[in-house]
């Protein structure tokens, strides 16, 4: 029997408050919150109108301390605050889960204030290579809550207008498809495709020169300063905010201009020691960037101070150096084997402080719901 999808906003918040606990949803959960935000996002276009003041969010890529900095900083959808984050939700960091369920429990509860266009990992093949699939199967045991989201990702619309001035979505421009007004039209619903413009719109990248080229990431294409110039003439528009690349800075302009490239993941992977951008819009003319560094950076020092405390203890002759003998192979071994263990207890050791301390003490739930 199909369950019927007409639950209270106390249902969802109360999902929402588990989220934020990290404590895991059930199955059937899961489940709802994918039908119900599947359901919002079919009935969206796959070009999105937006009306600005909205904020803009590039890649997150599952680190979710790092998104809920975003809220902190910038403020709540329940505040009236509305965000597009422009793909690249799931994959590589560690809370993909978590991250793109909040996303979905806030587009459920906010329609119209909290936008999401596909990034290119929003995929099947892509999140089998790179964590979210994996990270389903230890939170789960199994793989049917990774078929409810990527029957989400399905759905999800491509790119957005802000204002009808600014053209966003993740990756970039399609040597197909020079008019939005055709690529509104076009078919999205459906796994990403190898090629063709739904692909380049998840999948291009801007650079320094003239014409089209091959992308060296395998899908999408390169393009260049002419292509962006072409494009915003025909379909007036002052510029294109895209996402997709790691910036050191948080964003970087190219093209004199006309391309914005926006990231927001700080600290990507936990280990790039970027920093990341979001950028406020009120309208083409006026919009403010914010950059930001690693929410969770004070924990990880902490988790490592910890980590070489244990370490210090073993140098009981006091000269600074650990006392380690290594007399023959077998003893070796060992160490190797008990720095394999301490280095996995101490990952297993962060995760659990990422995981459950941090938030109760700075992003307080009433911020919220
Ligand atoms: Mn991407």
């Amino acid at each position: 029997m199909e369950m019927e999808i007409d639950l209270e906003d106390e249902d969802f918040d109360k999902m929402f408050k588990k989220v934020m606990k990290f404590e895991l949803l059930t199955i059937n959960e899961i489940k709802i919150i994918c039908e119900k935000s599947k359901e919002i996002f079919m009935k969206e276009p796959t070009i999105l109108e937006i009306s600005p003041p909205i904020t803009l969010v590039g890649d997150i890529h599952g680190q979710f301390q790092d998104l809920m900095e975003i809220f902190y900083q910038q403020g709540y959808p329940k505040d009236g605050i509305s965000f597009i984050f422009i793909g690249d939700f799931v994959d590589r960091g560690l809370n993909s889960v978590e991250v793109f369920l909040i996303l979905l429990l806030l587009k459920i509860q906010y329609p119209n204030q909290v936008f999401m266009t596909r990034g290119n990992h929003e995929s099947r093949l892509i999140t089998q290579q790179y964590g979210f699939y994996d990270e389903i199967l230890r939170k789960y045991g199994s793989s049917v809550v990774w078929q409810y989201f990527t029957d989400v990702f399905n759905a999800i619309p491509l790119g957005g207008l802000i204002n009808n001035k600014i053209y966003c979505l993740h990756g970039g421009l399609s040597p197909e498809n020079n008019k939005i007004d055709d690529i509104k039209k076009v078919n999205r619903i459906g796994d990403v495709p190898r090629n063709g413009l739904c692909c380049d719109m998840l999948w291009s990248d801007p650079e320094d020169r003239n014409g089209w080229a091959i992308n060296s990431r395998g899908a999408g294409y390169t393009w260049g300063y002419d292509c962006s110039e072409e494009f915003l003439h025909i379909n007036n528009l002052k510029f294109i905010s895209r996402a997709h690349q790691l910036i050191m800075k948080g964003y970087n302009w190219c093209h004199n201009r006309q391309v914005l490239s926006i990231f927001s993941a700080p600290n990507y992977c936990y280990r790039c020691g970027n920093e990341a951008a979001i950028i406020e819009i009120e309208d083409e003319n006026n919009y403010n960037f914010k950059t930001y560094s690693s929410a969770p950076k004070d924990v990880y020092f902490k988790r490592r101070k910890k980590g070489k405390e244990r370490r210090d203890s073993a140098d009981i002759d006091g000269d600074g150096e650990e006392d380690v003998e290594m007399e023959d192979e077998n003893k070796k071994n060992n160490e190797d084997d008990n720095n394999k263990l301490d280095e996995q207890s101490e990952r297993e050791e962060r995760m659990r402080e990422m995981n459950e301390d941090y938030f109760h003490l700075k992003y307080e739930l009433r911020y919220f719901v």
